[in-house]
């Protein structure tokens, strides 16, 4: 194993022949682990307390494969690409491997990790664009995932993205996700009907759901674990919430078969059916910040 330190107090690179190139964050606030394929945070720690983000027992730790749990990128495509089969699901992005650009502390001694991806001959196959993307990861008593992405192309480009966040919750039976009450959400496991919630969200069965235009900040409510987590977003239409349940767990190689009881995504999406345009030379952020709260 190789470690590589960093002027900003308590971040090391850390190296390991059997595992991915992370960043491991250890600071006044939490600690954090950051993988350079994806920009993929994997842990969220804020000091004294328990995990935020779960990550399944059977997640790969591989070169090129995305990692289950934690909080994938998807980006330039949320869910299956509009260009038909042969192209990966959620876009391309949280398999690839990030340049780390700069490591500094904020005025608050947050720690701020920059992460860029730019447009290459293997991007350029799969989606024919010039493109730089940075995610600002701002560790400290909460987190904020920051995606920019910058059209260097002299066409306008049309994205769906999501930060795509696995929380780990005590007992599924027992969550409940509040303010998207009076939302209406795109069911994805029922032919995409339209429905309308009414009251929060409580998850019992498979549910996979595209909150449209919901409101900036849920709150997840952990009953059990007497907890409850802040999920805000910024730059982001819509709140995507996802739990497979027992079968669609089974089906997923890297998904341990109980793991959905102690997961929930709740995710800062702009999904296909409100996607994004941005114009050539221009940028375009989305962001999400979770926190523990009262
Ligand atoms: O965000 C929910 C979702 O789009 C689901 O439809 C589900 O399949 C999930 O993401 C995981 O996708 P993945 O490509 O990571 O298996």
């Amino acid at each position: 194993m190789t470690e590589k330190l960093f002027n900003s107090v308590g971040v090391r690179l850390v190296s390991d022949v059997n595992e991915l190139d992370k960043l491991v964050v250890d600071n006044a606030f939490a600690r954090c682990e950051i993988y350079l394929q994806g920009a993929h945070v994997a842990q969220f720690i804020p000091k004294g307390q328990h995990d935020l983000l779960w990550i399944s027992d059977d997640a790969n730790f591989i070169d090129g494969k995305a990692i289950r749990g934690g909080i994938p990128i998807c980006w330039p495509w949320f869910g299956p690409s509009s260009s038909g089969e042969g192209y990966p699901a959620h876009g391309f992005v949280r398999n690839r491997l990030w340049q780390l650009s700069s490591v500094e502390n904020d005025e608050r001694q947050y720690t701020q990790i920059r992460l860029t991806l730019k447009s290459c001959d293997q991007t350029r196959a799969l989606w024919p664009f010039e493109f730089v993307l940075e995610c600002l990861i701002t560790i400290g008593a909460d987190l904020t995932i920051e995606l920019t992405t910058h059209n260097l192309d002299n066409k306008p480009m049309n994205i769906s993205e999501a930060i795509h966040t696995y929380f780990a919750v005590s007992d599924i039976n027992q969550v409940a996700v509040r303010h998207l009450d009076n939302c209406a959400y795109i069911d994805k496991l029922a032919d995409n009907a339209q429905s309308l919630q009414v009251g929060q969200v409580n998850i019992e069965k498979a549910t996979d759901r595209i909150y449209i235009h919901s409101d900036d900040e849920q709150v997840i409510i952990d009953n059990k674990a007497k907890r409850n987590i802040k999920v805000a977003k910024h730059g982001a239409h819509d709140t995507v919430v996802w739990n497979p349940w027992i079968d669609i767990a089974k089906g997923m190689a890297d998904f341990s078969d109980l793991g959905y009881q102690n997961m929930l995504c709740v995710e800062a999406v702009n999904s296909q059916i409100n996607p994004i345009v941005i114009k050539p030379q221009q940028s375009h952020t989305i962001m999400q910040t979770i926190s523990l709260t009262a």
